[in-house]
């Protein structure tokens, strides 16, 4: 077998050339998601699959976010009906515990999200902090957000950001709902009040997350557990069916609201 090798500056040209490609249409998108944990993952899924062009910007190398972490570091998840659906349709294989009641693997379930997101062409761009948003009045509106390097964070540098046109932008980013206190901080004239999350009730908080998921302002929609914090719902714990279903119900919101 030979194999075939480049020089150094052959391979740097592919990726430079590439990366550009992708850079160049990304910057104006039907939806950009902000994180890339359990909810803005089926978020992503379900607005591509819909034909929307999605672009998840997450902070950090890897996708997952909370899921990872399981319960206290144990590696299971727990998800209940009908969320255990939308981990089907990503292929993945769940034990079930009791009547509507499924386990499944922290790796598994985050692999396989991931994978079904990719597929239905969400593009995931690790290591982009969303720092900003970018608005407009008349109507007042979130028209995209504004994003910078997560290093470039790290190493506290003054660099300026870019700014990201989006017809729809989610919040996706868990229970900081980092976007969501931006616009509270920074544009008092949406009257956005953020009073985080309450102390845990599980059965209360999964139905609450569910049922508000949605447009909080004009252009922004929340998902996972940056509804709680919005509403000041109670936490769950580790059972992410709400963060499942929440993240689909957006996606479809989404797509009503912009085929008009
Ligand atoms: C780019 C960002 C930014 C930013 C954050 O925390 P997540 O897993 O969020 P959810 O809401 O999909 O799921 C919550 C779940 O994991 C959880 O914590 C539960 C159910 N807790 C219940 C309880 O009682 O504790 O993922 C958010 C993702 C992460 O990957 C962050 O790195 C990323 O968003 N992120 N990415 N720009 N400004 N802020």
């Amino acid at each position: 077998m030979e194999l075939k090798t480049l020089e150094e500056h052959q391979i740097s040209q592919i990726i430079i050339e590439e990366t550009l490609e992708d850079w160049k249409s990304i910057t104006n998108v039907d939806v950009v998601i902000v994180g890339a944990g359990p909810s803005g993952l089926v978020a992503g899924k379900y607005a591509a699959e819909k034909g929307l062009k999605t672009v998840i910007f997450e902070r950090r190398l890897s996708f997952g976010g909370g899921i990872g972490g399981g319960g206290m570091l144990l590696h299971k998840v727990v998800v209940t009906s009908p969320a255990d659906e939308i981990l089907r349709d990503a292929g993945c294989r769940l034990k079930e515990i009791s009547n509507g009641v499924y386990a499944l693997d922290t790796a598994e379930m985050m692999a396989k999200l991931a994978t079904a997101t990719v597929d239905a062409g969400a593009k995931i761009i690790f290591g982009v902090t969303v720092e900003d948003v970018i608005f407009r009045t008349d109507p007042l509106r979130i028209t995209g957000v504004v994003i910078q390097w997560s290093a470039v964070h790290l190493a506290q540098l003054h660099v300026d950001p870019l700014g990201i046109k989006a017809r729809a932008v989610i919040d996706a980013t868990g229970h900081d709902a980092e976007v969501l206190t931006i616009v509270s901080k920074k544009i008092p004239e949406f009257n956005l009040k953020i009073p985080y999350e309450k102390s845990m009730y599980a059965p209360l908080g999964e139905n609450l997350v569910l049922e508000k998921a949605g447009e909080i302002i004009p252009g922004l929609y929340a998902t996972g557990m940056a509804v709680a914090a919005v509403y000041n719902l109670p936490r769950m714990g580790p059972i992410f069916s709400s963060m499942l279903l929440s993240g689909k119900k957006v996606a479809e919101l989404v797509y009503e609201k912009l085929k008009k």
